[in-house]
C-alpha cells in the first residue's frame, strides 16, 4: 500500500498557525487517515516532527520520528505535560512552517507526557534530548504557538518580511 499524498504545510505568518486546537474526541477511521497523511507529509518534508495545526487541522494531534533511520514512528493525541525538568538549555530549533529560519530557543531538557497512541491506548512517555525538545516545539503548535515567537520582536519582525516576500516571489 503506498503511502498518501503529502498535505500542504501551512506557512509563517499565516494567522491559521495561531489557532488553539481542540482535544481529539475520538481515535476513529478518520483520525486513523489523518495520522498516515500527517506521517507522510512530515517523512516528504524531511521533518521529525509535525502537527495538526501545521495542515489546518486544529485538533490535539502530533507525529514525531527523532530515529536516524527514519522508521520509529509516534503518535501522541491529546498530550499532557505532566512534569517538565527546572533545567532548560538553549536549542537551534526550525521549523517546517518556517522555511530557512533556525534560532536558539530555550527549552526544559526533559518531559514526562501522557498521551493516546495511535491505538486511542493511554501512554507516558518520559523524553529527554532531541525528543523532550520536539515534543515542546509540537504542543507549542496545538497552542498555536511558533518557535519565532520566542525571539526579538525585531528578528520576528524580519523573518516575517523575509518569507512574506519569498511567498509573494513564489507566487509571481
Ligand atoms: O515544524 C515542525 O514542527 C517540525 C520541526 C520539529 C523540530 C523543531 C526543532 C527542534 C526539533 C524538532 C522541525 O522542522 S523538523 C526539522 C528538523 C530536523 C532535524 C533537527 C531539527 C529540525
Ligand atoms: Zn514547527
Amino acid at each position: 500500500m503506498n503511502p498518501p499524498q503529502p498535505l500542504p504545510i501551512l506557512r509563517y505568518p499565516d494567522p491559521r498557525l495561531h489557532t488553539v486546537a481542540q482535544p481529539v474526541a475520538a481515535v476513529d477511521a478518520r483520525i486513523r487517515d489523518l495520522i498516515a497523511r500527517m506521517f507522510a507529509t512530515m517523512y516528504d518534508a524531511s521533518g521529525i516532527g509535525l502537527a495538526a495545526t501545521q495542515v489546518d487541522v486544529h485538533e490535539r494531534l502530533i507525529v514525531i520520528d527523532v530515529s536516524e533511520t527514519r522508521d520509529q514512528p509516534m503518535v501522541l493525541i491529546n498530550p499532557e505535560i505532566e512534569w517538565s525538568s527546572p533545567e532548560k538549555r538553549k536549542g537551534e530549533e526550525g521549523c517546517l512552517s518556517v522555511p530557512g529560519i533556525y534560532d536558539g530557543v530555550e527549552r526544559s531538557i526533559a518531559v514526562k507526557v501522557r498521551a493516546l497512541d495511535g491505538e486511542g491506548q493511554s501512554r507516558v512517555i518520559d523524553a529527554e534530548g532531541m525528543l523532550a525538545v520536539c515534543i515542546q516545539h509540537e504542543m507549542d503548535h496545538l497552542m498555536g504557538k511558533v518557535f519565532v515567537e520566542y525571539l526579538s520582536p525585531l528578528k520576528q519582525g524580519r523573518i516575517k518580511t523575509k518569507l512574506v516576500k519569498a511567498e509573494r516571489d513564489a507566487r509571481r
